[in-house]
């Protein structure tokens, strides 16, 4: 069973992986109005990995015969001044999150729950990925500032991310 802080930890960050999953989705809006339906298409895919994120710790916070309490999402951002701007504030998210995660771990270690450190070491490998993809993005468009031929180009080419499989990296439990 898991100890009650460390439950309280974990639905605090099913919450942050649901606003995840809320901030991107606004993104995919955004990019939608700026007609970057490539970059849109990205996002949407992010959303879906999101919300495997916050599945995986909600199946296993019940598997640990815990009670996953859910909390009101925040509001997201509506909009950013310019796409730039936007994956400059997914790069900072993925970050946030980075750190919320090994928060979590390392509650996980000092309340000696070694299920729920193993467990979490799968959110601290998706992490550095999580960080690599936005980071490259917002170099790639940096890259392409004042160059619509490139802008274009990145759009089609992140268009083509392919959907999280099913069951994916973040295996629904
Ligand atoms: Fe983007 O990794 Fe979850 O939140």
């Amino acid at each position: 069973m898991l100890k009650p802080e460390m439950q309280k930890a974990f639905n605090d960050q099913i919450n942050e992986e649901l606003f995840s999953s809320y901030l991107y989705a606004s993104m995919v809006s955004y990019f939608e109005q700026q007609n970057l339906k490539g970059m849109a298409a990205w996002m949407r895919v992010q959303v879906q990995e999101e919300l495997l994120h916050a599945t995986k710790l909600f199946g296993y916070v019940l598997e640990r015969d815990g009670a996953v309490e859910l909390k009101a999402i925040a509001a997201p951002t509506a909009a950013w001044d310019s796409p730039l701007d936007a994956w400059k504030a997914a790069f900072a998210h993925e970050q946030h999150i980075t750190a919320c995660i090994s928060d979590l771990h390392s509650k996980a270690v000092e309340l000696k729950d070694p299920a729920s450190t193993i467990f979490l070491e799968w959110f601290v490998t998706e992490q550095v990925e999580e960080e690599s993809n936005a980071r490259d993005i917002v170099a790639q468009m940096e890259m392409v500032q004042g160059a619509p031929g490139g802008l274009f180009m990145l759009d089609r080419e992140l268009g083509s991310r392919p959907a999280p499989a099913a069951g994916g990296n973040a295996a629904a439990t």
